[in-house]
């Protein structure tokens, strides 16, 4: 079987796939015209970031059984149009946990100490001692924002040099990190408490722009900020007046807006520390990822164990196509219940209701965990890692299943709570195979759960739906499916109102002031 290596991987991930008999090319810098001229003889395509597995690629590729990513983000690869045509999308989570926390490390002293400044003053000839007074790390605070694996190593790797380190993480349990040592505070009190303040979270809905001018304007005055984590995150033009002003005294950045900030004013700064998104970038990560996916490879064309998929579940291909549908319809209901639920997770409880109970459930339990921790987590999760990740994070998982399901063949019901918080997505299989959404709460609603949506809480009252239409109308939303749930006549009711295309922020403003609108959320799923 022939195995294309389109970007540049360790040595050692190429020995793997060769030792164990695979035909291995190593083609990188193709233009996407060549790689699709000869993507259609491969059974297996390697990448990291730079090539580009778009839907067009994915058409041409008529022998291909798996695309690896060496690596964890998968930006790159047109997963959906992979898993159409029966393609495993595999990644590498964790590869980059230790080399990520340790340039963070190196951001964080190179910026209080002003190295690279100093080093290019040097470099001009000159010896300027007084310009270059730095600042200690020792007895000074640490805001941590996410506190997973890599945010846990910065803790470690703080405390060891006299910091006082503080977290903010709405989706880790409190045990977890009080047994690190550090004490978990709100996001008000790391912002306004923090000397320094670096970010370890994905870029979700949450999480853009969660570091704009208004959280910068309650930082203590001469914050220094770090972000080795997503560009987007720290708002760009926010981080600049504050540097400008002083008001952060410096920052390190490894990840941009856009990549690379090519004519960014942030390069013109002299208080900014840069690296090109370097995070990954050590030997030692560049050969665990590459071993990592050569292994997954081999041991998915040699013996069709999957691990680390991101679009399919680690079960033997013949009990795959009876269970898909219901991993499909687990996933999306997951994910819609993540989408509508504020704040941390507790507890989840899953309920298995008529025919479906005779399948195997463990597939399907983790596809739930994955939907839910996807909007999360991101591209941490996959079919494999999910109830670890679940364990980790403290979040109890229940099952109940229950030979009845009513007036359907199937049902799932999925609950998740925090604290009195809880809610609820009850979904069945039209037909053989389509998902929908039959209940959410207690409202009986039929909803196809894909594409772009709003979920919106309201008092049911005429009018309500009239002035959702014309404000998207005036907007020029296209609304592709209304549905409607009440509890009475008069009462409190849900409206889920798809989209053909997502609602800016504004526009969601907009909506949420609306008379009798009591909350609306944005929801995405795939299509
Ligand atoms: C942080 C977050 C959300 C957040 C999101 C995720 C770990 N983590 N933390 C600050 N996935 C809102 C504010």
């Amino acid at each position: 079987m022939r195995v294309l290596v389109s970007d540049n991987i360790s040595q050692k991930g190429i020995e793997i796939l060769k030792r164990s008999g695979l035909d291995v090319d190593v083609k990188t810098g193709l233009s996407p015209e060549e790689l699709r001229g000869i993507i259609g003889s491969y059974d297996a395509l390697i990448v990291r970031s730079a090539t580009k597995v778009t839907a067009d690629i994915i058409e041409a590729a008529d022998n291909l059984k798996v695309i690896g990513r060496a690596g964890s983000g998968l930006d790159n690869v047109d997963k959906l149009a992979a898993t159409k045509r029966g393609i495993v999308v595999m990644n590498t989570p964790g590869g980059n946990t230790i080399t990520t926390a340790e340039h963070t490390m190196a951001l964080l002293l190179s910026m209080a100490r002003q190295i690279p400044q100093a080093t290019a003053s040097m470099k001009q000839g000159k010896w300027e001692k007084k310009r270059f007074t730095g600042v200690e790390l020792y007895n000074k605070t640490l805001g941590i924002i996410g506190i997973g694996n890599i945010g846990s190593h910065v803790a470690r790797m703080a405390q060891g040099m006299g910091m006082n380190v503080i977290a903010y993480d709405p989706y880790m349990s409190e045990e977890r990190v009080r047994s690190l040592g550090v004490k978990i505070v709100s996001l008000d009190e790391l912002i306004e408490t923090s000397d320094f303040i670096t970010i370890h979270t994905p870029l979700t809905h949450e999480t853009r722009g969660l570091i704009n001018a208004e959280r910068i304007g309650r930082m203590k005055d001469g914050v220094r900020i770090v972000n080795a984590a997503r560009g987007g995150i720290v708002d760009e033009k926010a981080l600049y007046d504050a540097l400008k002003s002083g008001k952060v005294a410096s920052a390190a950045l490894d990840v941009f807006e856009h990549e690379p900030p090519e004519g960014s004013p942030l390069l013109e700064l002299d208080n900014i520390v840069l690296t090109p998104h370097l995070g990954a970038a050590t030997e030692e990560a560049q050969d665990n990822v590459a071993v990592a996916i050569a292994e997954q490879i081999v041991d998915y064309l040699t013996k069709g164990t999957i691990r680390n998929a991101v679009n399919f579940p680690s079960v033997p291909s013949d009990v795959l196509p009876r269970i898909q549908p219901y991993i499909n319809l687990a996933e999306r209901l997951g994910s819609f219940l993540s989408q509508i639920f504020e704040g941390g997770i507790e507890t989840i409880i899953i309920e298995y209701k008529g025919g479906v109970c005779n399948l195997v459930l463990e597939p399907i339990k983790i596809a739930v965990l994955k939907g839910i921790l996807t909007p999360i987590l991101q591209e941490t999760v996959n079919f494999v890692n999910a109830p670890l990740i679940a364990k980790e994070r403290g979040i109890e998982v229940k099952e109940i299943t229950t030979p009845d399901a009513g007036d359907y063949h199937s049902m799932l019901v999925i609950t998740v709570k925090a604290g009195r918080k809880s809610s609820t997505v009850s979904g069945t299989l039209h037909g053989k195979k389509d998902p929908r959404i039959i209940a959410i709460d207690n409202f009986a609603v039929e909803v196809i759960p894909e594409g772009d949506m709003l979920f919106i809480s309201n008092n049911d009252r005429p009018g309500v739906i009239g002035n959702i239409g014309t404000v998207l109308g005036r907007n020029n939303i296209n609304i592709s499916r209304m549905q409607f749930g009440r509890e009475r006549a008069g009462g409190r009711a849900i409206s889920v109102v798809g989209t053909d295309t997502p609602v800016p922020k504004e526009i969601l403003s907009e909506l949420k002031g609306l008379p009798n609108i009591l909350s609306i959320k944005q929801i995405s799923l795939p299509v």
